[in-house]
């Protein structure tokens, strides 16, 4: 059937706004004439309330305790020492001051206890989740600025914001921080494998964030796992005149962790660095205006994908 040119001019018209991530008006008819592209069903919409501009020095000040956690204990935060559960500590007190609902699940790997802590947001709708996670260990060689501190940091202070801004939202907003990812994974894949399917269900996105943090960082990765969510990203770092690059890091993150039972995943990552799982991936390997970028593009994914309609605390212009 020859298409008319007012349904072209609107294909088009709809076609551009999705490839930008914006929100698409909530029409069955239009979700349906663009069945392939599926966005409307990731990307919420409308969107109300925008994310505040966080400075870089919030994330920043996060970085700091995590070297300064490492400092403490042997130079490392890794997986069964003494360092990983101080940074789990830290995380939880932050989140609990702020009115996180918070869990902490333990579980064992090589002999040593590790944790998973996942954080949820007082507002949205129970049964439709946003996640947003980072793995909390480093390898044992260093203290992990990058990997990934990095992450675990620019998720808290988002986490943060949304506490900041008494944020309300359509869907829930779920934080996590993952024990034991440098030895395969195994903190994510214990959560993932420890919900009942009913709960998988509810999940309705992931969101990684696995080195964040790397100097000279000029271009962005954007993960390609799912395309509705990379374009959600891939607009966010265009409005900012930011080059992207498209990623595709396969399992090697946490994020495997969640695809691999078939929650739509994606993520964003400034790379590995010099100093990739060494003693050297300290504080002054990672840049404050790169956790900045990191975080106010985490934080634009959590109000967009779910649906921040309203934010009674902070203005969204800091
Ligand atoms: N951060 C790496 C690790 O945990 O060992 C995995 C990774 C590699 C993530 C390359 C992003 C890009
Ligand atoms: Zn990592």
């Amino acid at each position: 059937m020859p298409v008319t040119r007012t349904a072209s001019r609107a294909l088009t018209a709809l076609t551009t706004v999705a490839l930008l991530g914006l929100p698409l008006a909530p029409s069955a008819s239009a979700e349906s004439s663009l069945g392939h592209i599926r966005t409307a069903s990731i990307v919420n919409s409308p969107i109300y309330a925008a994310p505040p501009d966080i400075p870089a020095e919030n994330v920043m000040a996060h970085m700091r305790e995590f070297q300064a956690i490492a400092d403490r204990n042997g130079g490392t935060r890794a997986h069964g020492r003494p360092g990983y559960k101080a940074s789990v500590d830290f995380v939880k007190a932050k989140l609990d001051a702020a009115g996180f609902r918070t869990t902490l699940q333990s579980f064992t790997h090589n002999g040593a206890t590790g944790w998973n802590l996942t954080a949820d947001w007082t507002s949205g709708d129970a049964n439709q989740i946003v996640f947003l996670g980072a793995h909390l260990d480093s390898v044992t060689a260093g203290p992990g600025m990058n990997d990934n501190a990095s992450g675990s940091a620019a998720a808290l202070e988002t986490a943060l914001a949304v506490s900041r801004a008494k944020l309300v939202t359509q869907k829930k907003l779920r934080f996590g921080w993952w024990g034991a990812e440098e030895l395969g994974l195994i903190g994510s894949r214990y959560y993932v494998n420890s919900l009942p399917a009913a709960e998988r269900t509810k999940i309705k996105s992931y969101l990684n964030f696995d080195m964040v943090g790397a100097r000279n960082t000029t271009t962005w990765g954007v993960y390609n796992d799912n395309a509705a969510i990379a374009q959600m990203f891939q607009a966010y770092f265009r409005g900012k005149g930011i080059p992207t690059r498209s990623m595709n890091i396969g399992g090697r993150s946490d994020h495997a962790s969640f695809s691999r039972v078939g929650i739509p995943v994606g993520g964003i990552g400034s790379g590995s660095d010099p100093c990739y799982h060494q003693r050297c991936d300290t504080i002054t390997n990672v840049a404050a205006n790169v956790m900045g970028v990191a975080t106010n593009a985490a934080a634009h994914g959590a109000w967009t994908l779910a649906g921040a309609t309203f934010a009674a605390g902070e203005p969204a212009a800091a």
